[in-house]
């Protein structure tokens, strides 16, 4: 995870680096492919033919939004008002931003100080405000007799939006800001018609309305795929369309899933009104269910689908709305997303290249070479960091280059850059324990990794990988370090920084020892040698661990201010056992899984009841906390009974209160009504709440949580308000410029896939987003340029703005907080006999940038 106070040297590091690289690895001749044809078949996704529109999304026979981009007359504008001088400024950034040119740091400012200066002026130059004026836009159709004379839409307005960071004219924008121009037809459109929307300076879009071609993103639903067997298939039909509230569904009828191959009607049903713009239930009891805000902005209609038998693709058409993205329905629908979310943890692996030979998202090594030792400690997971601990300041302090490694393959780069940290066990534990409960469903050649044809599952192949860097720390008596880091967030190739382990410790090699020893269980049968390799880690991990010797009590960590450059100062700590239980009681349960040795077992009762709970804060949702109380149950044949049954009672309340949720909620997720608040870093990303889910379904094999399990899914794969897939890779629109440095440097548009972003957070708008684009400085004062207040405040599960770098929260993401989720929960709905060979999977090129729709994003 990035803090918030990288930013401004970040948005340096990405202005830098747009150059093409001699040796390949920056994607730039990577060829882009459309969407696939067998997901199309005998209705292609209508492309409508636009001239000087940027995008049209339809929502229904009654609203369209056509989306427009003014950068260019924008800048023109600016520069004329600035005589020329923003140009200037903007031309000598660009030409002196890339290395070998000096930075000229008087441009880099006049940039922005220049935009700052007549943004706001020559907005109204443009007539931007124009664009939310029914009168700038025409309306006419040649087969449609309603439309033979030019219309105006009978209301308007616009709305704006950001698709992302400004890479053109030298970064004078920091947002590739879009105006939405939402307009209401003066009669609904017919179905096979074809429109032709004109605005007053001339651009234009052509487009047929037809309800088996037009995507309206007014229909939600799962973009990747549904099993045949899920208790629940729904499409959910809603638009929010700020001032004039949520769009009126109230006329539509019926619904059809038609499939994509055979044109067939496979299902038909009524579409019903689930409920009228829902509010967030109150959080007590004496508060008024009338004064919560908005949940969607939406009526939520629903199109059930449950009935539908028939195997392969297909899309939910609606007469007077238009159709859905295409999806799979099949017990293979989600192998792509297997592959696509286990590959994103290759993709970032550290301590070697991504290249052409795996994938054509490339990227160099990261320079971390040598590992360095350092006082910094990653404290336990469940515990508190102390007051005032600054990791960068520790490992800038204490750095000792007295001791060192060379780079090794082994470990995941955290997020947007290059550390690697010991949290990231939870994806490690989240794939064996999918392994361990099908181990026939995955087989080695699965995921085009290196380790494809060693005889190995890729599956235990990608989690070995994770643990390879830990295991590389072990130093000679047993320690594992917990964390690889340096003092700051460099480019990938930056040699002026250098990575230091962090300090072994009994709990990080207690948890190494964990995962080792599962590990070691599991491929056992594929290769003897290297579970014995990893038996005796694990071994030696356990005993450093244990070892109340290897305790650091009461400690004292160097540190420098201003990231090692600045003040000695010094951070006080003391380790006592409450911080040692959960990894002690975890990595016992493990040694006796993998050994029989009931050794490890002595001790384990109290231990159970004295270390803290899953769950509770620290530990969360988002770790790997449920997985050392569900080892008891696993080992439940040589436990006290009661003990067992304890913990196989926790996965079932757990997982029932969570199903509780899902009667609630309009559109179907495990989470409580009443919560408007702790959505931010992951805590939205519903497929954490699946390792409970899924652990109850194999406690019990009780079907309605796998089923709760899979409208969280569901949710996250485009059945939400906004329709976004939040995985990128993932169905059809998802987010695009993301912060992840590999993504924004290789040169391709798509990013990599596989990556869940941590999404809504319920948090307003980015401040710098409100600052340049709701209002623009001018000459003599900000310009207000929100059309209307809703804007100001989106419906909670609308908010969400696209942005690379200012925009951490909702467009970053990390392995153990968005990523090992979604890879666990694909990993377990995956259909037994899977390979990418059925698949033009192996072939994934990245899609063609008009493909994109994440980029015109519904807000
Ligand atoms: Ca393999």
């Amino acid at each position: 995870m990035i803090a918030a106070g990288r930013i401004t040297a970040l948005s340096l590091v990405f202005a830098l680096a747009t150059t093409t690289r001699a040796d390949g690895l920056d994607g730039s001749k990577t060829p882009t492919v459309p969407i696939e044809a067998q997901l199309q078949g005998k209705f292609p996704i209508h492309m409508p033919d636009y001239k000087g529109v940027e995008q049209l999304l339809v929502l229904s026979d009654r609203w369209v939004v056509v989306v427009t981009n003014n950068r260019d007359e924008l800048f023109k504008e600016m520069d004329r008002l600035s005589s020329g001088e923003l140009k200037q400024a903007a031309d000598r950034w660009a030409a002196t931003s890339k290395p070998p040119a000096r930075p000229d740091w008087n441009a880099y400012k006049a940039r922005w100080t220049l935009r700052d200066k007549h943004l706001g002026q020559a907005r109204e130059n443009i007539g931007e405000r124009r664009l939310g004026d029914p009168s700038y836009f025409n309306i006419q159709s040649a087969d449609d007799g309603n439309y033979s004379q030019a219309k105006s839409p009978s209301r308007a307005d616009r709305f704006y939006m950001s698709s992302g960071a400004g890479r053109e004219f030298g970064g004078t924008f920091q947002f590739e800001y879009l105006v939405y121009s939402y307009l209401e037809m003066p009669q609904p459109m017919q179905d096979g018609k074809r429109y032709e929307i004109r605005l007053e300076n001339g651009d234009q879009v052509a487009f047929t309305f037809d309800r088996k071609s037009t995507i309206s993103r007014a229909i939600k639903v799962n973009q990747v795929g549904y099993l045949p067997d899920a208790g629940q298939k729904r499409a959910y039909l809603g638009a929010h369309l700020y001032q004039f509230g949520p769009l009126d569904l109230s006329s539509v009828d019926g619904f059809e899933v038609i499939n994509v191959q055979t044109g067939a009607i496979a299902l038909e049903g009524k579409v019903k009104l689930l409920e009228k713009n829902p509010k967030f239930a109150p959080k007590t009891a004496d508060e008024n269910s009338e004064s919560r805000p908005p949940m969607y902005g939406e009526d939520v209609y629903v199109a059930d689908f449950t009935a539908l038998k028939e195997e392969g693709v297909f899309f939910v058409s609606v007469p007077g709305v238009g159709r859905s993205w295409p999806f799979r329905h099949g017990k293979d629908a989600y192998g792509p997303a297997f592959f696509s979310t286990t590959r994103g943890l290759f993709h970032q692996r550290a301590g070697m290249p991504i290249t052409t030979e795996h994938s054509p998202w490339t990227r160099r090594q990261a320079d971390m070479a040598p590992y360095y030792e350092s006082e910094h400690i990653n404290f336990p997971l469940h515990a508190p960091v102390p007051k005032g601990y600054q990791v960068f300041d520790v490992i800038g302090g204490s750095i000792d280059r007295s001791k060192s490694k060379p780079s090794y393959p082994g470990g995941w780069h955290d997020a947007a850059d290059w550390d690697v940290r010991d949290q990231h066990h939870v994806a490690v534990f989240d794939m064996l324990n999918a392994y361990g409960w099908a181990p026939k469903k995955f087989t080695d050649g699965q995921l085009r990794i290196p380790e494809s044809g060693n005889g190995v599952p890729d599956l235990l192949d990608e989690a070995r990988y994770g643990l390879e860097l830990y295991r590389y720390s072990m130093d000679e008596r047993g320690g594992v370090a917990g964390m690889l880091e340096t003092w700051t967030h460099p480019k990938i190739d930056d040699p002026s920084v250098d990575y230091a382990f962090s300090q072994r410790t009994r709990w990080s090699s207690l948890l190494f020892a964990a995962a080792a020893a599962q590990y070691a269980q599991h491929v056992k049968a594929f290769n003897p040698k290297d579970a014995k390799l990893y038996r005796d880690a694990a071994e030696r991990a356990y005993g450093f661990g244990n070892d109340p010797k290897n305790s650091l009590g009461h400690t004292i960590i160097n540190a420098k201010k201003n990231r090692g450059k600045g003040d000695a100062y010094t951070v006080e700590w003391t380790e006592t056992d409450e911080h040692i239980y959960p990894y002690l009681l975890y990595a016992k349960l493990r040694l006796y899984l993998l050994t029989q040795d009931k050794k490890y077992l002595d001790g384990v009762p109290e231990l159970a009841e004295k270390a803290q709970k899953p769950l509770v804060h620290h530990f969360s949702r988002k770790d790997y906390s449920p997985w050392i109380y569900y080892s008891i149950i696993e080992a439940g044949d040589a436990l006290p009974s009661g003990l067992v049954d304890r913990w196989r009672k926790w996965f079932i309340d757990d997982a029932d209160k969570l199903v509780a949720h899902l009667a609630d909620m309009p559109y179907a997720i495990t989470w409580p009504r009443n919560q408007d608040y702790w959505m931010a870093w992951g805590a939205s990303m519903m497929m954490n709440f699946n390792r409970s889910l899924i652990a109850a379904h194999q406690i019990t094999g009780d079907a309605k949580y796998r089923d709760a399990a899979l409208a969280n899914t569901d949710f996250m794969l485009g059945a939400n308000p906004m329709g976004m897939s939040w995985t990128t890779g993932l169905g059809f629109v998802y987010p695009i410029d993301i912060q992840h440095a590999m993504s924004e440097d290789d040169g391709i548009v798509d990013p990599v896939p596989g990556i869940t972003v941590y999404g809504v957070t319920g948090g307003p708008v980015f401040h710098q987003f409100r600052n340049t684009v709701w209002t623009s400085a001018g000459a003599s004062g900000p310009v207000d340029f929100v059309s209307h207040e809703s804007q100001r405040t989106p419906p909670t599960w609308r908010r969400f703005m696209m942005h690379p770098h200012v925009s951490t929260a909702q467009n970053e993401f990390t392995i153990h907080e968005t990523m090992a989720g979604a890879a666990f929960t694909m990993a377990v709905l995956l259909d037994e006999g899977w390979t990418p060979g059925k698949s033009p999977l192996l072939k994934t090129a990245p899609r063609s940038p008009d493909q994109l729709f994440g980029n015109w994003y519904l807000p």
